[in-house]
Formats: structure tokens, sequence, C-alpha cells
């Protein structure tokens, strides 16, 4: 069963998108030339186009702190999407079928959404695919219940290409932001501002870490521990359980990614012969993933397995792996990453197999999660629940050690050749 196309723009939603950066040109150059074919084809796919405007200028500086050695939704994922996720090719932490749910935009305390709710989607940057979509999501839904989307942020992930988009956000008057952190604290004091100033605020994708103020919600794309110790199993399978073996992450300050790398290092006690040699950094930037995959390759020559949990990470190394094919007789690859980008790398037999989730799903329920908080017809009480359109209802899941209250959009697919023919983002 294929979902419905998640991009379609509809009226009344505004997208501004940042394409400035103060970087250094040449990042700037490599990274444009490639997100721009990347997401050509996803928006070819998907027959929809945003809107470009400026966005605030990257001005602060740049506040990377470290990362939580391992954050946790440990609670099972109580909730579905509407997308394909039936077809695992891998045994998968697929808990839960849906709680009754209503299409409706009223919320579970009985009331409506507000109408013309102004909402900041805040990606990471603004030209990963991934993030793309993920924004996308959010458009459909505020569309479908009479907003809009404002979609601002770097071309870096890195905390301080996301804090002007923060105080546009706050200039504008916005009733809720919709952030994927690349940072876990370095935001904090800008959203504690947001937050003051009466805006919602919603991690998605990849969480903060504020302790308690700004109170969010995290709408995390599947148990956090399912996917880090998913990817290590999915590679063992592949490897004969030995070798050493690598990490190709995205940013070093990475909430989400450093959560996962942190249950991989817990599931890797399992397999007393499969040795973590290095972990390595390409900041969600095709240029920097290549140069850091050349840098392990020569370090490492009987490098048995990456895995790379990023889509930018391992779009860029299955490209490499496939004009290198040699390397394949002793090198496995597998990661998260988009079907869209990945399917001729699984085709050709340049990558078994890999994980994700709907991105789109996942921008979507975000925008849900933000409606409704921001209309008063959800809340951060654990065990509360909203609907969120044609995802049906969530449950708020209890805080753990490592996370607040959060949400979780569902268990993730496996893709290989018997399946990926069957997804469209
Ligand atoms: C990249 C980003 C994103 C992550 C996906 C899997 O696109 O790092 O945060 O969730 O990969």
């Amino acid at each position: 069963m294929l979902e419905p196309p998640a991009h379609s723009t509809k009226r009344g939603t505004s997208v501004s998108r940042s394409r400035s950066s103060h970087r250094t040109s040449a990042r700037q150059t490599v990274t444009t030339a490639l997100a721009i074919a990347s997401t050509a084809a996803l928006v070819a796919a998907c027959g929809s186009s945003s809107t470009a405007s400026t966005s605030p200028s990257a001005s602060a500086a740049d506040t990377a702190s470290s990362a939580p050695a391992a954050a946790a939704s440990s609670a099972p994922a109580d909730t579905s999407s509407a997308s394909p996720m039936a077809s695992s090719a891998a045994p998968m932490d697929s808990s839960a079928a849906p709680t009754a749910g209503t299409s409706s935009a009223a919320g579970a305390t009985g009331g409506a959404i507000k109408k013309g709710l102004k909402v900041y989607f805040i990606p990471k940057d603004t030209q990963n695919p991934y993030e793309v979509l993920a924004d996308k999501g959010g458009q459909k839904a505020l569309t479908e219940l009479g907003g809009t989307v404002t979609v601002s942020s770097g071309t870096a992930d890195t905390a301080a290409a996301q804090i002007p988009s923060i105080q546009a956000a706050i200039q504008a008057h916005a009733d809720a932001i919709v952030i994927a952190a690349n940072d876990p604290s370095a935001l904090c004091p800008s959203l504690n501002q947001a937050a003051r100033s009466g805006i919602k605020v919603v991690a998605f994708d990849s969480d903060l870490s504020c302790g308690s103020t700004p109170s969010h919600l995290f709408v995390n794309q599947a148990d956090t521990q399912t996917i880090g110790t998913s990817e290590v199993d999915l590679l063992a399978k592949e490897i004969g359980s030995k070798g050493q073996i690598a990490i190709l992450s995205a940013a070093a300050s990475a909430t989400n990614q450093n959560a996962w790398i942190g249950y991989m290092k817990q599931q890797l006690a399992k397999y007393p012969n499969m040795k973590l040699v290095s972990t390595v950094y390409g900041n969600d930037d095709p240029a920097t993933s290549l140069t850091v995959l050349q840098g392990l390759l020569s370090a490492y020559p009987h490098l048995a397995g990456i895995i790379s949990p990023t889509t930018v990470g391992i779009s860029t190394a299955a490209q490499y792996l496939d004009t290198h094919k040699s390397l394949l007789k002793t090198l496995t690859l597998t990661g998260l990453g988009l079907p869209s980008q990945m399917k001729s790398y699984v085709k050709d037999g340049t990558v078994k197999s890999f994980e994700l989730w709907n991105p789109s799903n996942l921008g979507y329920l975000a925008g849900y999660a933000a409606a409704s908080l921001a209309s008063g017809t959800a809340s951060l009480t654990t065990g509360s629940t909203f609907p969120a359109g044609m995802l049906k209802t969530y449950t708020v899941l209890a805080p753990t050690a490592s996370t607040g209250p959060s949400i979780v959009l569902g268990p993730p697919t496996v893709f290989d050749a018997a399946n990926i023919d069957q997804f469209n983002f």
C-alpha cells in the first residue's frame, strides 16, 4: 500500500527558504550543487515546489557544545503512521496499532485548532533533501489546519545558523516553532526568549536538552533505542558479526545522531568480534562527508562495515562506493537513507539494506503537534492525546532520564531490493 504523495502544496501556506550563508564559498558551492540536484529529483517526484525568499543572516557565534552520550526515548512507540511501514525485511520494534483516531482538527480536550496559526519550521539546514521533505510535511499539516508555515534556517548544520531564524519567529509573533536542533543546548537561550513571548516550542528530528525551560514536546521519528540497535544488527547480519566498523555521522553536536550512536555502542557489546574503530562527522554536507569518508578508508584499509545514520552521509558514501566497486569485496555500507536517493545503489548491489521512516510524515506530525499546542488542544502531560490528521491520534509519552515529553512517529522501515520500489520519498 503506497501512501498518498506527501508534498502537495496547497493554498494558504507560505514557505521562505534561506539560501544565504556566510560560510566558505567552497562549501556552499558544493553543497548547493548537490542539494539542488537531489532536491530537484525529489521535487520532480512530488510535483511541488517552494517559494524562495531571504531569511535572517547568520550572525551569532558558533556555540557548539557536547552532546549527551545517549538520549533515549525508551518507551515503546505507541503510535502508527500512514506510511507503508509493514514491509520491513528485518525484525523491527513495531509496536502498537494506532489509538482509534479522528481526522478532524478537534483536539483531545474538545477544542478546535485556531485558524491562521503561524508556525516557523527551523530545519537543521535548508538544503538537506531529508529536511526539505520534513518541512513539506509540516506545510501540508498547517494547510489542512488553516495556518501557515515559514521555513527558515541556515545552510550549515550549526546552532549559530539557526539562531537568527528563532529571532525571526519572535519578530513575526509566530505561534509555534518546530526545530531540528543542531545542538542540544546552544539554542536554549533563544528558545527561552521565544517561549517567554508566548511561542510554543516543538523539537523534531533532533531534540533539545534545555532542562525545564523552555518546556517543549519532542516529535521523535522512531524509538531512539530501536534505531541505534537495529543499525548495528543490520550491519552484523551482513558482515557475519565480525570485523572493524566505523560510523559516518552528521554534525558532531547533533542530538539525534549522538543518541543513536550511544545505543549503537551499547548494542556492539553483543558482538565481541565487531570493533568500532572510528566515528567521523560529515556535518550533513556532501563534500565534508566525502572528505571524512576518504580519510576513514585510508586510515582503516581493512574496514568491514560503515554505518551512516544520516541520509547525507549514506548517500555520499554509496555514491563513492558505486564508483569504487572493488571496495565492496570487503566493505559493507548501511545506515539511514532516503529510498529515493538510495534506490539505484540497492539495485546495483552497492548497498543491500538500510532504514528510515517517512520524513514527510514526521514533519506533518510535528505540524499537528505545534498547532495543537498553540491552540491549547494538546498538552505535555503524559498520556494525553491529540489527533494528527491522516496519522490518527498520538499519545504523549512520559519523560525519561534524557528526553522530556515526546511522541513517536512509528517504527522504522528496512529497505532492500525486495521492497524499495514501493517507496516514493
Ligand atoms: C539526515 C539528518 C537528519 C536525520 C536523517 C536520518 O538527513 O541528519 O537529522 O534524521 O539524516
